[in-house]
């Protein structure tokens, strides 16, 4: 017979799903909080009274735009852009930009609704949003990148501010993006102010930005591993992707003595069996940040690495898995492959990156697993670092970013910890969803009925 939670989350789930048909992302992502929200939202009232979970799954306001702009060979192209400024509780909208083809309002509003959680659980004052547009940067010029960037700006500028929301960068959107979308804003507002986060270092931009989502999901395995007095130093790990966040996870688990033997892109992934080392990592930098090459190509320099076409790495036996590329990455059937190979960790530097039953697999399994918006909240806690750098304009050293950064991480898996404890096991699903929740719920009880 079904729990009164089960019932409970079924009938919620029917709703949402009635009010956002066609959106399966977004069904997904509020599944996996609002059944583990449900048992204390049903003990506490005030909750129920106040219809948090329902306000909390509908966002603030979703803007969608048209983007038009011209090829080089003279084209007008058109596409769409958005922005959903989802919740802003307890801070200005705050969350990246993805260009991708891929991109629609389910995709977005997932990202959007996880980061209200994930920018909570970094104590740091932000609400959550997210953005982009069904653009594919792969294969355009740097002209045509920047001219969509100017057109697509020239739009959302007239939504976002320092104390409004701030985007940043995500999938297909780095430091050349953020460079030609700042510029433009400045160019129509006559404003210099710190509207954007993970700029260039010599306008505005924070040390430690660019690898600060990859060096904190491995800070975060790490503070899992410690906590049952164990360490990543000698495992064996694979990560997937090759692009911001999978590049600085392999570089910090390299650091702390791990061994990376994996990483991948949409084409496939590459296996080295001796472990990619620091000078091999290099190689992959340049031919990803800077040539914007094909991770295949590694093994035309490196002939003991195999590459696997259309295959993602979980097949590989390891002790840690790094997801870095995407959503549902791993499915449930990859999550039983790398349970049967003996994984011990899973954390997720992507946003959703294993599926439902894989994640339910792992949590049932009591493997150490770091749900993306724990682990991976690194990236935006130095965005507001960067924000607080802008405001006091003032830039702070490597050292010190890079110590803030361990100390929010630390201070997010204690979160986790303490909302999350099961026996002597720790339920990181439960921990991130509960931990993020409750500084939100208590801001909207406070602000009454809006
Ligand atoms: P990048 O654009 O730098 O890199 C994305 C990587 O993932 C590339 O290797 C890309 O391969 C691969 N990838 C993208 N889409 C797919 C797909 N559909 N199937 C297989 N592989 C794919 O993005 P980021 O590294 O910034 O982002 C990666 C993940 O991390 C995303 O889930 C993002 O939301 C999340 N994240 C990012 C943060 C940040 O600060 N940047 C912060 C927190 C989370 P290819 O080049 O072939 O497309
Ligand atoms: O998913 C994420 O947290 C990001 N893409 C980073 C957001 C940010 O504002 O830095």
């Amino acid at each position: 017979m079904a729990t009164k939670t089960q019932t409970e989350v079924r009938k919620f789930m029917q709703g949402l799903i009635k009010r956002n048909a066609g959106e399966p992302e977004f069904h997904q992502a509020v599944e996996e909080v609002v059944e583990t929200l449900m048992p204390h939202v049903l003990e506490n009232s005030q909750y129920r009274e106040a219809q948090i979970l329902e306000r909390l799954t509908e966002p603030d306001r979703i803007i969608i735009f048209r983007v038009t702009w011209e090829d080089d060979e003279g084209n007008v192209r058109v596409n769409r852009g958005w922005r959903v400024q989802f919740n802003n509780s307890i801070g200005p909208y705050k969350g990246g930009l993805r260009f991708h083809p891929t991109v629609d309002l389910s995709v977005l509003k997932f990202l959007g609704f996880e980061q209200i959680f994930k920018n909570s659980l970094t104590g740091l004052p932000m609400g959550g949003a997210k953005g982009g547009a069904n653009f594919n940067p792969k294969g355009k010029s740097d002209r045509e990148v920047m001219r969509f960037c100017q057109a697509f700006m020239s739009e959302l500028q007239r939504h976002i501010g320092e104390d409004t929301d701030v985007p940043a960068g995500d999938i297909g959107v780095g430091a050349r993006e953020i460079s030609y979308l700042f510029g433009q804003y400045k160019r129509l507002s006559n404003r210099y102010a710190g509207i954007l986060t993970g700029k260039g270092l010599s306008f505005g931009g924070s040390l430690v930005r660019k690898e600060a989502t990859g060096f904190g999901c491995v800070y975060f395995c790490e503070n899992m591993f410690n906590r049952i007095g164990d360490s990543i130093e000698g495992k064996t790990v694979a990560v997937s992707g090759s692009g911001n966040v999978a590049l600085y996870a392999a570089q910090k688990a390299l650091q702390l003595g791990a061994k990376v033997v994996t990483m991948s892109d949409s084409s496939g992934f590459i296996h080295d069996p001796s472990g990619i080392d620091r000078d091999q990592l290099e190689f992959i930098k340049e031919l990803k940040e800077v040539k914007r090459g094909r991770i295949s190509e590694y093994t035309d320099t490196f002939t003991d690495a195999t590459f696997h076409a259309n295959k993602r790495p979980w097949s590989v036996p390891v002790d840690v898995a790094l997801p870095c590329a995407t959503q549902n990455e791993l499915s449930s059937d990859d999550a039983r492959e790398l349970l049967k190979n003996g994984v011990k960790a899973v954390c997720e530097g992507a946003n959703m990156p294993t599926d439902l039953d894989g994640a339910r697999a792992f949590v049932k399994a009591g493997i150490l697993y770091g749900p993306g918006k724990a682990a991976n909240a690194g990236g935006v806690a130095v965005s507001g670092l960067e924000q607080s750098q802008n405001a006091q304009r003032l830039s702070w050293s490597a050292h010190e970013v890079d110590a803030r950064l361990q100390g929010i991480m630390h201070d997010i898996h204690e979160k986790c910890v303490w909302h999350g404890a099961d026996g002597t096991n720790v339920n990181y699903v439960r921990g991130a969803n509960l931990g993020g929740f409750v500084k939100v719920a208590e801001a909207m009880l406070a602000y009454g009925i809006v």
